[in-house]
């Protein structure tokens, strides 16, 4: 019903407008400076993050991917037969394609994306491709949680939760989400998880500040979306895309630093900065194995098996409730 659909989709994104204006005013608010990394993925951040993906230094996409291929046979069984996979975070479902061609019968592929346009346009390209898969988009928010289709209530369903997105997340706010992807997934189902993992500096500095800027301007992009949709009048080329590593915390930081001292306007609100400061865009979290084991099995999801690259860059792990 497009009616339905249409107005569904308005309400929704009334809602995400007010919750971005929340979000972008408190973090800017806070000291340190903070904005909340999932609001990258508009439609050109969306772009440039499948940009970044394409970047030789950013190995983590090209290893997933590999990993996946090397031994789809062998996590196809593992998920077995039947399955409904539900992915957090899709984005242009390109490693999923790897994982539906060795499926064993399917009954449904539910994407889940906070990028709306991004979302229904691989919905549509995938449906091309696999006619006889019931595919079913939810445009959401998968940290808020969000509602599965009640169909699919008795098929075996496993949460695919690709590109160590998991890393974004600090750790109690990780077992959290993981708690609830434990309820989700069913005694005949799963969680298929990608997982960044610790290593040289260089690489990960290399893979976090890419030679061709790419990664800075989806940084910055973050401004350019601020400006445009809270009507705000951030000089992007004043911030400087800024990645360091934190070895303390094993993961990378990603930050917009201040060139000048200046005053920025968001709708109503004004925010100074100083020279030199920084507001924290992202952070990921790289894990070991034994680690992120660890945590999951502080939600509740105990490990069955794990795949990994000849260079231990990067896990793809299944678990069970
Ligand atoms: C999509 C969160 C996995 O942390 O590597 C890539 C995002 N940020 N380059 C990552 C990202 C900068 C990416 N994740």
């Amino acid at each position: 019903n497009p009616v339905l659909f249409s107005a569904e989709s308005t309400a929704l994104a009334d809602d995400s407008e007010f919750r971005f204006q929340q979000d972008v005013l408190a973090g800017l608010a806070k000291t340190p400076k903070h904005l909340p990394c999932k609001y990258f993925y508009d439609e050109r951040g969306s772009k440039l993050f499948d940009e970044i993906c394409e970047l030789d230094s950013y190995y983590p996409t090209r290893t997933e991917t590999q990993i996946m291929i090397d031994n789809a046979d062998a996590i196809g069984r593992r998920i077995g037969a039947g399955a409904v996979l539900v992915e957090y975070g899709s984005g242009s479902s390109t490693k999923t394609r790897k994982l539906l061609d060795h499926l064993p019968d399917p009954t449904a592929y539910i994407p889940v994306d906070i990028s709306e346009g991004h979302l229904l346009m691989t919905a549509d390209r995938l449906r091309l491709d696999y006619p006889d898969l019931d595919i079913h988009p939810i445009v959401a928010d998968f940290t808020q949680g969000f509602d599965l289709p009640e169909v699919y209530r008795d098929a075996p369903l496993t949460v695919y939760f690709p590109g160590s997105t998991i890393g974004n997340l600090e750790s109690s706010d990780a077992v959290d989400l993981l708690g609830r992807i434990a309820g989700q997934c069913n005694a005949q189902g799963g969680l298929l998880i990608g997982v960044d993992l610790d290593k040289d500096e260089q690489v990960l500095l290399d893979a976090y500040d890419d030679n061709q800027g790419v990664t800075a301007e989806f940084n910055r992009n973050l401004l350019h979306r601020i400006n445009r949709e809270l009507n705000a009048n951030f000089a992007v080329e004043r911030f400087k895309h800024v990645a360091i590593y934190n070895r303390g915390e094993s993961r990378m930081e990603l930050y917009l630093e201040s060139c000048v001292e200046q005053v920025v306007v968001v709708g109503d609100s004004q925010f100074a900065f100083r020279q030199g400061e920084r507001i924290l865009t992202e952070y990921s979290h790289k894990y070991n194995v034994t680690r992120f084991a660890e945590l999951a099995l502080q939600a509740g999801l105990g490990v069955d098996e794990v795949w990994t690259d000849a260079n231990g860059y990067f896990a793809v792990m299944h678990f069970s409730a």
